[in-house]
């Protein structure tokens, strides 16, 4: 199978490319495997940041999880093994910092990934779409624990009940981005930000790193909530209503929900 990625290392920081246009940079399996095995490299290699990019000038960075990979009924979507969780898993454990470096649209399980990044810089044309509820997919928690920590509960709130696009210059202005850069000089602007962080002491760096990563998940939840919200879940991934949203997209049409 054609890889969907492309690795580059230059001195101290590591460059992933996403690059499998034919089907949006969907977060599938093969993908995700590729980008956590250059994860896992440049960590054996001691990279001091790794920058995650799309090819140059992609309309859509990620189009998110691929939706062909989510099962229909009766099953989890997005459990413990999924390939998404261990993205998000591998970029937060990653020891050294990860930038995401944006051009195109960020949909649905990419938004997440880009959040659990430690930094982002977007060209303007950027946007962000959280898109659960366009398909009926109940997210899981840990998920929307990334997205509480990268905007406030009102952001959150609103761009998982509306699925509707975010500008980076919004993104921006809300603090759920750290720079909007013209895309003409969007390498040139991270690769010296990665530059800076570089030449600080990465010891310090990964401690910091881990104790942000800890801290931010450090919020109480008893086994009931825990118990309730799997409880919740399971109804939505047993619904007609998630079922119908996936087949709508496999079949190229606009989901029809009944609430059920
Ligand atoms: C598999 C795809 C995808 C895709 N999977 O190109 O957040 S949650 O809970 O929803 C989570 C479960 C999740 O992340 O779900 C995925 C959320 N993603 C989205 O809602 C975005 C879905 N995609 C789109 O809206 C469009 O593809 C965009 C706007 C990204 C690009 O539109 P464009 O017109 O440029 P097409 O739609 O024609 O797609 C090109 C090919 O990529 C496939 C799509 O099926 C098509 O394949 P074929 O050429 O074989 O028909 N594709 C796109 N997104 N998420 N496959």
């Amino acid at each position: 199978m054609p890889s969907s990625t492309h690795t580059e290392v230059r001195g101290p920081i590591g460059i992933i490319t996403l690059d499998n246009p034919a089907k949006r940079n969907a977060l599938s399996k093969p993908l995700v495997d590729e980008v956590m095995a250059a994860l896992a490299d440049f960590a054996q290699r001691r990279l001091r940041v790794t920058i995650l990019r799309a090819q140059p000038g992609a309309p859509v960075f990620s189009a998110g999880h691929d939706i062909a990979e989510l099962p229909e009924s009766r099953r989890d979507p997005l459990g413990w093994d999924d390939p998404l969780r261990y993205l998000v898993r591998e970029i937060e454990n990653h020891p050294a910092p990860v930038i995401a470096m944006l051009e195109g649209g960020v949909w649905g399980g990419a938004c997440e990934t880009v959040f659990a990044c430690d930094l982002i810089v977007a060209a303007p044309e950027v946007t962000f779409a959280v898109t659960p509820a366009k398909w009926g997919v109940p997210y899981n928690i840990s998920g929307m624990l990334t997205f509480l920590n990268a905007a406030s509960p009102r952001i959150v709130r609103e761009m998982a009940y509306t699925a509707k696009p975010i500008s980076a210059e919004r993104a921006e202005r809300l603090g759920m981005i750290n720079y909007v850069v013209p895309s003409s000089e969007l390498e040139a602007f991270t690769l010296a930000l990665a530059g800076d962080i570089a030449d600080n002491a990465p010891l310090s760096i990964a401690v910091m790193k881990e104790q942000l990563r800890i801290l931010a998940g450090a919020k109480p939840m008893s086994p009931q909530g825990y118990e309730r919200i799997q409880g919740l879940r399971r109804a939505v991934y047993d619904s007609h209503d998630y079922t119908e949203g996936i087949r709508a997209f496999k079949e190229k049409r606009k989901p029809v929900f009944r609430g059920d």
